[in-house]
């Protein structure tokens, strides 16, 4: 999802009225010969001309490539409705588009006045008005631009998806151990801290086992609370469970050390399983530091299969890797990644050849 990079209201006056004045210099000297009055004609619907066009650029900058929030795919729909305020979104865009139409209008009567004026001066005082109308219109636009560009900057943290893989959601509550996982899995980086909510937006790790390869998400860690009442953080999680996640991976820490206790994560395990129809791994973090009998009492409180991990571990890691693959199955977009690395690999494969037979010709 991109949105345009825009300029603030005053920024898209001032680029207009300088680029409108540096072309008319530019002109000017190439007309020092012609009639006084032809020539102010000429300069004034060129300046008005000039500034309109400019302007008319950067608002359609804004218009055209700001993505329309019903067409998005449905995870980012829901992303850009969680984050930000989604109607004053469209509202600020109609603004712009109607201030684009109102701009061509203002410009096709102040050139018109321009061509029937009477003297130089008219001339000038047309195109200053123009510009004065023109201001008010940017002026009018000021906080609609603003809203579009906070909006901007808080959307930017969406994750850019290959659609394409068979993608992996973790998620648990905060400080289970969720991004330290995403790193044992992907070796990618997202930050690890001790205390909650270290993670703010959606991370991604890739990671290959059996020429196939997988994309995994790590998310910011949800409360055991009702959907309504998470915030904006938390509210990206669940948009990822429920669009993206073709499995899922839940974290729990049956030590307890993330500050959330055991009953909450099971409700919120318990909750995600109920709602969402996507397959879950329940992997226990943290083994290396909780002993024997508290982690089979804990254990005993599922009726699924446990996958155990730490920090130390990477055999469990492994084994992990090999429960995704296999809940990955005949999935299509298994079978594509698979072709595709096969293809690859095979392609590096005839080249090395060719190349060493290459050198033992020579
Ligand atoms: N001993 C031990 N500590 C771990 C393990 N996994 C994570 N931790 C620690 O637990 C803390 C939280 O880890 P994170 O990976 O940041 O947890 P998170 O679930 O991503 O946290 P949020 O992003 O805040 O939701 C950090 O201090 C980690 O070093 C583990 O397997 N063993
Ligand atoms: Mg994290």
């Amino acid at each position: 999802m991109k949105i345009p990079i825009m300029l603030k209201a005053q920024g898209i006056l001032d680029k207009s009225f300088k680029e409108a004045s540096k072309y008319t210099d530019h002109i000017r000297e190439k007309m020092a010969h012609t009639k006084f009055i032809d020539r102010a004609k000429r300069l004034e619907t060129l300046r008005i001309e000039r500034s309109y066009a400019v302007s008319k650029k950067e608002l359609e900058n804004i218009v055209l490539k700001t993505p329309m929030i019903n067409e998005l795919p449905e995870f980012y729909r829901e992303f850009v409705e969680s984050q930000i305020d989604a109607d004053k979104f469209r509202q600020a865009l109609n603004h712009a588009a109607a201030t684009e139409k109102n701009m061509f209008n203002l410009r096709n009567r102040y050139v018109k006045g321009v061509k029937h004026a009477r003297n130089a001066k008219e001339c000038e005082v047309k195109r200053k008005r123009f510009y004065g109308r023109m201001s008010s219109f940017f002026m009018d636009l000021e906080d609609d631009i603003d809203f579009l560009i906070k909006c901007a900057k808080e959307l930017s943290i969406a994750p850019h998806l290959n659609e394409d893989l068979f993608t992996v959601v973790i998620a648990g509550m905060p400080n289970v151990g969720k991004s330290t996982l995403l790193i044992n899995l992907t070796g990618s980086s997202p930050e690890v801290a001790k205390y909650p909510f270290t993670t703010k937006r959606i991370f991604i790790g890739k990671f290959q086992y059996d020429y196939t390869e997988f994309q995994v998400l790590d998310t910011p860690g949800i409360l055991d609370r009702p959907n309504k009442e998470r915030n904006k953080i938390e509210l990206q999680a669940v948009s990822a469970i429920r669009h993206l996640a073709d499995a899922a991976i839940f974290v729990f820490d049956p030590t307890e050390t993330c500050g959330f206790s055991c009953e909450k994560q099971l409700a919120l395990f318990s909750e995600i399983k109920k709602s969402f129809p996507m397959p879950m791994l329940l992997v226990f973090s943290k083994t290396d530091i909780i002993g024997p009998k508290e982690l089979e009492k804990r254990k005993k409180e599922f009726d699924e299969p446990i996958i155990e991990t730490s920090q130390k571990s990477s055999p469990s890691i492994e084994n992990l890797k090999k429960k995704i693959c296999i809940l990955g199955g005949k999935s299509q977009k298994v079978r594509l990644s698979k072709t595709q690395l096969q293809k690859q690999k095979h392609n590096f494969k005839n080249k090395n050849t060719v190349s060493e037979n290459q050198n033992q010709t020579r």
